[in-house]
């Protein structure tokens, strides 16, 4: 199985199976679609964390307590903004900063984001290719008991406290994949599309919304395999089950499944749910799905592809 390999993702948790994907494949066969229903302009800069998130990872730069930004940060930046009287609720650290100032200067320059995205990689040493959804701006917003947030209002400065009772992907319905993505989800030679252990509403919800990959993957002539991001009732990371279950969903990974039903064609759970009520036509595979160390990642990462190439294979019925 030599093909190249399609993975969505968010943040912190789908970047760890990316990083799992990229030690297992060549990384020069593996692209990553990544959220950009987070991204928002921040004392004036074009901030991506989910995009930044994956280049720290896979350049082996990102810090390993917080998950995102990068190891060894200073803050020199922060503590002058602050002496300012400047915002401070959203940190950017000062290397960190460098790559947001980059970002800014080059969108303002009339560049693409996905061409921006693929120079930093190029910068940072990532071998995967690292692709926003869509060039276009798409903006996660979160209604919530205290009103309309924006995403980062709500998961940084009010640290996902306020209850969600509903979620719009602001501009998806009017965004296209990039040339890019589309490509790498057409490519006849494309041996799977995964589907990465992050939030389904927040990060993965955003990418399905937007109608060139949703119908991308509808029509797929590959298999499609999805990781769970809960294990026993639990987030991995993150608010995904205490928001779930403010909107009034079953916080399970059963309800993560049904959630993807006619997009993905396997679930990867762990043990521990594999006991669990699936929908029918979706095959369910047991792996370890909590990731501590790298050798978790690449376990994982080569559960999901054996599931995909199992599926390959399997007769149709
Ligand atoms: N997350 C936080 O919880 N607090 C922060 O101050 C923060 C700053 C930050 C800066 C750059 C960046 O790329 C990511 C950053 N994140 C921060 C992470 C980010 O808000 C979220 O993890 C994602 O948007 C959710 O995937």
């Amino acid at each position: 199985m030599t093909g190249p390999v399609v993975v969505l993702s968010g943040g912190v948790g789908g970047a760890k199976l990316v990083l799992g994907l990229s030690r297992v494949l060549d990384p020069a066969k593996l692209t990553v679609i990544a959220n950009t229903g987070d991204d928002f302009l921040h004392l004036g800069f074009a901030i991506s964390p989910d995009i930044d998130t994956i280049l720290y990872t896979l350049a082996g730069l990102v810090d390993p307590e917080r998950g995102w930004g990068r190891r060894n940060e200073t803050w020199k930046f922060m503590e002058a903004i602050e002496h300012l009287g400047g915002e401070t609720w959203f940190r950017l650290g000062d290397a960190d900063l460098a790559l947001h100032v980059e970002r800014t200067r080059r969108l303002a320059g009339g560049a693409p984001l996905s061409e921006i995205t693929a120079h930093l990689a190029r910068r940072l040493g990532v071998g995967p290719h690292v692709l926003p959804m869509s060039d276009d701006p798409v903006r996660t917003r979160l209604g919530t008991d205290e009103g309309w947030l924006d995403f980062q209002d709500y998961f940084v400065r009010r640290r996902c406290e306020p209850a969600v009772r509903e979620i719009r992907y602001e501009g998806a319905d009017a965004a296209a994949p990039s040339a890019a993505v589309l490509a790498a989800l057409g490519d006849p030679r494309l041996r799977a599309i995964i589907i990465g252990p992050s939030n389904p509403l927040l990060s993965i919800g955003p990418i399905l919304a937007i109608p060139g990959i949703r119908a991308a993957l509808a029509n797929r002539s590959v298999p499609v395999v999805a990781v769970s991001p809960i294990i026993a009732g639990q987030a991995i990371k993150g608010p995904t089950t205490s928001m779930m279950r403010e909107l009034g969903l079953p916080a399970s990974a059963e309800e993560v499944a049904r959630s993807y039903e006619g997009l993905i064609d396997a679930f990867v759970v762990d043990p521990v749910d594999s006991k669990a009520v699936f929908p029918p036509a979706i095959r369910v595979v047991a792996a370890p799905a909590l990731m501590k160390t790298i050798e978790d990642r690449e376990q994982l990462a080569s559960a999901a592809l054996a599931a995909a190439d199992g599926l390959a294979h399997a007769p149709s019925v």
